[in-house]
């Protein structure tokens, strides 16, 4: 459902997401901004300074793999100091009280999956009888659309593995290698032109055609096909709420768009 002037009050927000059994949430860079993680459009974003066919692409690192990885390298450095915001915390907090939540994210830096753990450590220290989860059941249910920054994939015979280490962009003989067959290694994340990880996407659209209520957190909506995950769970019927400072192509989807910062808005709201 939409109209042209969807409902700003966090209230309506609330009402909407109360009143659903089960809710996806959808997230994107800007959830992550109030950590420190810069964004990829927009001023201050990512692609301001940098071309993603030059960084994000296949080809990208075909032609160059060590400008790729001295990028991603940056990246990793950065996104490792960074905290789960009150957003992210909140919506874990929220998540592991309550069935049928899930979360999707577009975001690789972790922080979802972070926050989760962190709950689920405070939940193991209440009093018994007042968790029900395992940290990993906690850390698993966050699904993440377009990989990790802190796992590495060979395209010589498919491994993958978690990779937090610093990595040396010197030259392209110091770049990570392959234990098994030597070729080298690339980030764990989806480029332009690539595919989703079958069973993620599969599962993200079920939810999304099953949930009442998808609430929408820091994504422009431009990248397909993650954007189309809150346009299957209008076409089904469920109530969108947005979070995002400016308006998206998800905006004329909303019941209840509230405009203001994740960090902001996500904690009155859940
Ligand atoms: C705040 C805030 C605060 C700020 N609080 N909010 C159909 C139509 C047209 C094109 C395509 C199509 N299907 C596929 C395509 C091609 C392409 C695509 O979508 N292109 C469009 C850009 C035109 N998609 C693909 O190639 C995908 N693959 C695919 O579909 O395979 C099959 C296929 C291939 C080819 C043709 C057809 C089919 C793969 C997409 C992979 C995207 N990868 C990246 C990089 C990941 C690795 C890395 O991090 O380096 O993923 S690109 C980048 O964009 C990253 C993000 O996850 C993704 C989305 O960005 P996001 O999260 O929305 O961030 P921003 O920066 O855009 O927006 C931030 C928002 O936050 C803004 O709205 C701010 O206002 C807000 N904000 N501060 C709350 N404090
Ligand atoms: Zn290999």
């Amino acid at each position: 459902m939409s109209d042209s002037s969807p409902n700003l009050d966090i209230e309506s927000g609330r009402q909407a997401l109360g009143g659903a059994r089960r809710i996806i949430v959808l997230t994107g860079a800007g959830i992550s901004a109030d950590s420190g993680v810069p964004t990829f459009r927009g001023p201050g974003g990512l692609w301001k300074d940098h071309r993603p066919e030059d960084l994000a692409t296949p080809g990208a690192f075909a032609r160059d793999p060590r400008l790729v990885w001295e990028w991603y390298g940056c990246r990793r450095t950065l996104v490792a100091q960074c905290e789960p915001s009150v957003a992210h915390l909140a919506l874990a907090r929220w998540a592991a009280g309550r069935d049928g939540i899930r979360i999707i994210t577009q975001n690789v830096d972790g922080l979802h999956a972070e926050a989760a753990r962190r709950c689920a450590r405070k939940r193991q220290l209440a009093p018994a009888g007042t968790s029900e989860r395992t940290p990993a059941q906690d850390a698993g249910a966050v699904l993440e659309l377009h990989g990790s920054l802190f796992r590495t994939r060979c395209p010589g015979c498919g491994a993958s593995r978690e990779s937090r280490e610093s990595i040396d962009a010197t030259s392209e003989a110091t770049l990570p290698r392959c234990d098994r067959c030597g070729t080298t290694l690339r980030p764990d994340v989806v480029w332009f032109g690539e595919s989703l990880d079958s069973q993620v996407l599969e599962r993200s659209f079920e939810l999304a055609e099953q949930a009442g209520a998808c609430l929408v957190v820091g994504t422009s909506g431009v990248v397909q096909p993650a954007a189309s995950i809150a346009s299957v769970s209008a076409r089904a019927g469920a109530v969108i709420v947005e979070v995002n400072p400016e308006p998206t192509p998800i905006t004329k989807l909303a019941d209840v768009s509230l405009r203001g910062r994740a960090a902001e808005i996500v904690p009155e709201l859940v």
